[in-house]
């Protein structure tokens, strides 16, 4: 598939440090030191209800990682996968009436849109589940010829306790784990599995259901995690830097994804850092296509609201919170880049060369952005109240902000 335009970044002066960052399956804070070329997986959108403010935060996250990284002068290796075919996709087609494949491309058309008007940096390689499938086929083929994998009435799953380091990822017992499946797409209480826990690989064709030739597997389609896996191991290789997403897919997705690469390779583990978003709600619950409780990019866009104002939006709250978005939250952030943007078009102002630093320092720090927005406040104050006589400080303030924060002012 195609991702969608790369907005410029510019160089700043100097050269920021390596990204520290809390890593879900050490439970604490990881100093990232990646090669000259920095290697993301972030897990892309089922394409429908796209794309909500919870989506656009998680980007966002991963967009301020790339960004630490490129002002580091390393290069960035992004992949992001189109849940294009997936039980909720289809449900959803049919419910609507309409052909899934029409929907999915509608969804993930308005998604690169949105990306774009956000200045999300785009992926190197945007690839969908449906494309990666005959990719997927010979790694269960394999998983099953190493004994990972079983068969249940014609579809194959992967038996967890072949991966010495399952669990690893989101440290939970056993308990959560089972709720959780249930929750997020397993079916922990099908009868014959070997353990409640095992995920699905290859699901063979159901009537009125869309499938694929998967030679000695049958027909049928894949499971959500290989899809993930088949994708990263593809064009990443393993122990890439970062594997990210929402803190919903830490378990079972990333879980269970980390479980089928370690067990296809024997290598440990498949990512230096497993990195979750927090979740954003509207009216006390999670944002959630399932709910219907959302607010959308394209909406606020429809409306006339500045795509860098949502983005600030995103920005004030840090990666890792739950938190609400409001009428408030918006408000100011809309408040704050005419601030911004008035103390940026004057000609001259207060020197600007500690404000990168300080920008670099709030972001390198487990991607502080809050901390970020408050050093440039600062210098939208002084500018506002005292002035300076710095004709590079404007220009220079704009370039931090755009550089690091995605924002163009
Ligand atoms: N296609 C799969 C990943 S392979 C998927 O989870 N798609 S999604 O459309 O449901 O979500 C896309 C990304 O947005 C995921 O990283 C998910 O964790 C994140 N996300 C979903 N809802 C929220 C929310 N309310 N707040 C923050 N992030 C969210
Ligand atoms: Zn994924």
């Amino acid at each position: 598939m195609h991702a969608w335009p790369a907005s410029e970044v510019p160089a700043l002066p100097g050269q920021g440090r390596d990204l520290r960052i809390h890593d879900t399956a050490t439970g604490g804070l990881v100093t990232l030191t990646p090669g000259p070329v920095a290697r993301i997986y972030v897990c892309g959108i089922t394409p429908y209800d796209a794309t909500h403010m919870g989506h656009a935060a998680t980007y966002n996250a991963f967009d301020l990682v790339q960004r630490v990284w490129l002002d580091t002068k390393r290069q960035v290796h992004y992949v992001q996968n189109v849940t294009d075919v997936d039980d909720p996709l289809l449900e959803r087609a049919e419910r609507d009436g309409v052909d899934w494949v029409a929907l999915a491309e509608k969804e993930t058309a308005l998604f690169r849109e949105d990306m774009t008007a956000l200045r999300m940096l785009p992926p190197q390689h945007y690839i969908g589940a449906v494309e990666a499938i005959p990719g997927i086929v010979p790694l269960v083929e394999r998983l099953r010829d190493l004994g990972a994998a079983y068969d249940l009435d014609g579809d194959i799953y992967f038996s967890v306790e072949s991966d010495p380091h399952f669990g690893q990822v989101s440290n939970l017992d056993a308990a959560a784990m089972r709720l959780l499946s249930a929750e997020r797409g397993g079916d922990p209480d099908r009868v014959g599995k070997k353990n409640p826990l095992d995920p699905m690989l290859w699901m063979a064709a159901r009537e009125g259901e869309p499938s694929w030739d998967g030679g000695s597997l049958g027909h049928g389609r894949p499971g959500w995690h290989i899809e993930c896996v088949a994708i990263a191991l593809d064009h990443l290789g393993m122990g890439f830097d970062v594997q990210g997403g929402g803190s919903d897919l830490a378990f079972p997705h990333h879980e269970m994804g980390a479980s089928h690469a370690q067990v296809l390779t024997g290598e440990f583990p498949m990512a230096q850092a497993y990195v979750h978003a927090g979740m954003v709600a509207l009216d006390g619950e999670k944002m959630s296509k399932s709910r219907g409780n959302l607010v959308f990019v394209s909406r606020l866009r429809r409306d006339g609201v500045d795509p860098a104002a949502i983005r600030l939006a995103l920005l004030a709250h840090h990666y890792r919170a739950d938190w609400e978005w409001t009428d408030q939250v918006l408000q100011d952030a809309v408040d704050r880049l005419g601030r911004w943007r008035a103390a940026v078009s004057r000609p001259d102002g207060p020197s600007a060369d500690a404000l990168v630093e300080e920008v670099r320092e709030a972001l390198m720090n487990d991607l502080d952005a809050p901390a970020a927005l408050a050093a440039v406040d600062r210098w939208a104050a002084r500018q506002e109240q005292e002035g300076g006589t710095d004709i590079g400080a404007p220009g220079l303030v704009s370039r931090t902000v755009d550089a690091l924060l995605g924002v163009a002012l």
